[in-house]
């Protein structure tokens, strides 16, 4: 599927599409900050790449928050929407399409795919009577409450009965199973693969797919007095951007790549009722998931309607600048298990890896070629010991971003850094006298910043394009392909290097 060589596949990458009863925190710039690191090294790697992201407008839930606000729907979903598609451009998140459910392109798409479902025999008309969590929008057996509560939210249910159309998900228990188990990259990490497969083996009821007691919603095209369920609209939304019904030559060129990023909490979704409604629809190329646990803060999820205070991913671009934020979000929580977010663990990660080693690395560089060698960066050389550090460093970090396991990828990018650092600590070239034997030292540690800032543009998009300016490489670092921009060799030497304003002045908390 996609590809590791450069050979310039496709590669269709999605975060959810966010509920816009909710104002964008940091749990969403998780999910989508890890989607735009892995969406970064693909197009490094040459691919071609199509990065998703949106809002989820549609439901109850987005209806009862306008009605609280005291605005439309509509104009509150437009409000709301503005927001997410502003913090994504605060933190330099590189999406190609932002999509809101509520365009004509959505609606279309939506219908066309669920009449091929119903054409196809897979959806039928009955009653519905059941407990419904309004925040999860889902309903929910007596066997999954929590005292009478929404096990994720810990909030009532209520008691709903309505004429709705039936998805015939029962269907397609062997098919799901099948495919769970057949595909390793179906869902990852395995844990959450293994919790998919136990919802299908507990037995798969058919589910509602649509209401009547509402009509903030995409109409039934066969039956206009329903509006789909948010939830069988929203996931529809990953085909409309990638083409279904409007370009099928475009469907065929992304559906096959496709990587879904979100959270535990909807793994139920995606994991299984989405393939089962892809199949149902025809399409039998099924995505692939890539999951996370919850930040918690002191062990709680960390959302409004979890009772947790809600941290706005501003704040912490203030605080750190967006590049100081990004690293960390990327490189102190590991892509899977639930993890803690906290501020103090932010502040040690800038200091350790931003302003003691990767800032201090090009300063220190900088300054010693400034003051030996006339501030012209001069050749690596071809044998240097840091040529293997550098090898490894590579070969360890594209595993781990094929992996989607960005913590562990900017990991073994940091053991290069520092490696370089500890070479210069050993050489000690600022006690040298100018000469051959400084020009070595220098041009090494300028060939590591060289591999290291390539490697890091993911992560980190602004401060590497400094570096690699300071350095005196023409161009972008982003520009570059991989695997060839990580073979040691390639700085030319004989570039001006700069001096400049440290890239991550080390950060003291106001006390
Ligand atoms: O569920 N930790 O939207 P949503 C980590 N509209 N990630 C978190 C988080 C936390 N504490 N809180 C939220 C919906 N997230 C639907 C999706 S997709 C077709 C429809 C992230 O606004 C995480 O990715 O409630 C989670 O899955 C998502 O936000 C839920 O966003």
């Amino acid at each position: 599927m996609s590809s590791t060589d450069g050979s310039g596949s496709t590669f269709f990458v999605t975060t959810p599409i966010y509920y816009v009863n909710d104002v964008p925190h940091v749990g969403h710039a998780y999910t989508t900050l890890n989607a735009d690191a892995v969406a970064r090294w693909h197009r490094l790697l040459g691919d071609e790449v199509l990065f998703l992201t949106g809002t989820d407008e549609h439901g109850l839930k987005v209806q009862r928050a306008a009605d609280e606000a005291g605005l439309t729907a509509l104009d509150h979903a437009t409000a709301t929407s503005d927001r997410f598609r502003s913090a994504w451009e605060m933190l330099n998140i590189s999406n190609d399409d932002f999509i809101r459910t509520t365009e004509e392109r959505h609606h279309l798409a939506v219908q066309a795919l669920l009449s091929k479902a119903y054409d196809n025999g897979y959806i039928y008309a009955d009653t519905y009577e059941g407990d419904y969590c309004v925040s999860c929008e889902a309903y929910y057996v007596e066997d999954d409450l929590v005292d009478g509560n929404c096990p994720i939210h810990k909030r009532p249910v209520e008691h709903m009965v309505e004429d709705n159309y039936f998805f015939k998900l029962s269907a397609f228990a062997d098919q799901l199973t099948e495919w769970l188990e057949a595909d390793a990259h179906s869902i990852r990490p395995t844990g959450y693969r293994n919790e998919a497969l136990g919802i299908v083996r507990q037995g798969l009821d058919d589910v509602s797919i649509s209401r009547t007691s509402i009509s903030w919603g995409i109409p039934v095209p066969w039956d206009t007095d329903h509006v789909f369920y948010v939830w069988y609209d929203a996931l529809i939304n990953y085909a409309t951007a990638a083409g279904y019904g409007a370009d099928d030559a475009d469907f065929d060129k992304w559906w096959p790549t496709t990587h879904h990023f979100l959270g535990k909490d909807i793994l139920r979704f995606h994991g299984v009722y989405w393939p089962a409604m892809l199949l149902a629809a025809g399409i039998t190329d099924l995505p692939e998931l890539h999951v996370h646990g919850f930040l918690l803060i002191g062990g709680e999820k960390m959302s409004k309607s979890g009772g947790v205070t809600a941290i706005g991913p501003a704040e912490m671009v203030d605080e750190f600048g967006v590049d100081g934020f990004r690293y960390a979000m990327l490189r102190n929580h590991s892509f899977g298990p639930d993890s803690d977010f906290s501020y103090e663990a932010i502040v040690e990660r800038f200091n350790s890896d931003l302003a003691n080693t990767y800032g201090n690395l090009v300063s220190r560089v900088a300054t010693v070629v400034g003051k030996k060698c006339g501030g012209i960066g001069p050749a690596p050389d071809p044998d240097a010991t840091l040529a293997t550090a550098a090898r490894t460093a590579y070969a360890e970090a594209a595993t781990a971003w094929e992996a989607v396991q960005p913590s562990v990828a900017l990991d073994a990018t940091w053991r290069l850094v520092r490696e370089a650092n500890e070479y210069l600590a050993e050489n000690e070239p600022w006690k040298m006298e100018a000469g051959p034997e400084v020009d070595v030292v220098m041009g090494n540690a300028l060939e590591a910043i060289r591999i290291a800032t390539v490697m890091a543009t993911p992560a980190m998009p602004e401060a590497t394009e400094i570096a690699w300016k300071r350095i005196g490489m023409p161009g972008l670092a982003a520009e570059q392909r991989l695997p060839d921009a990580a073979v040691w060799g390639g700085y030319p030497g004989g570039v001006p290097v700069e001096v400049g304003d440290p890239i991550f002045p080390r950060f003291k908390p106001a006390s």
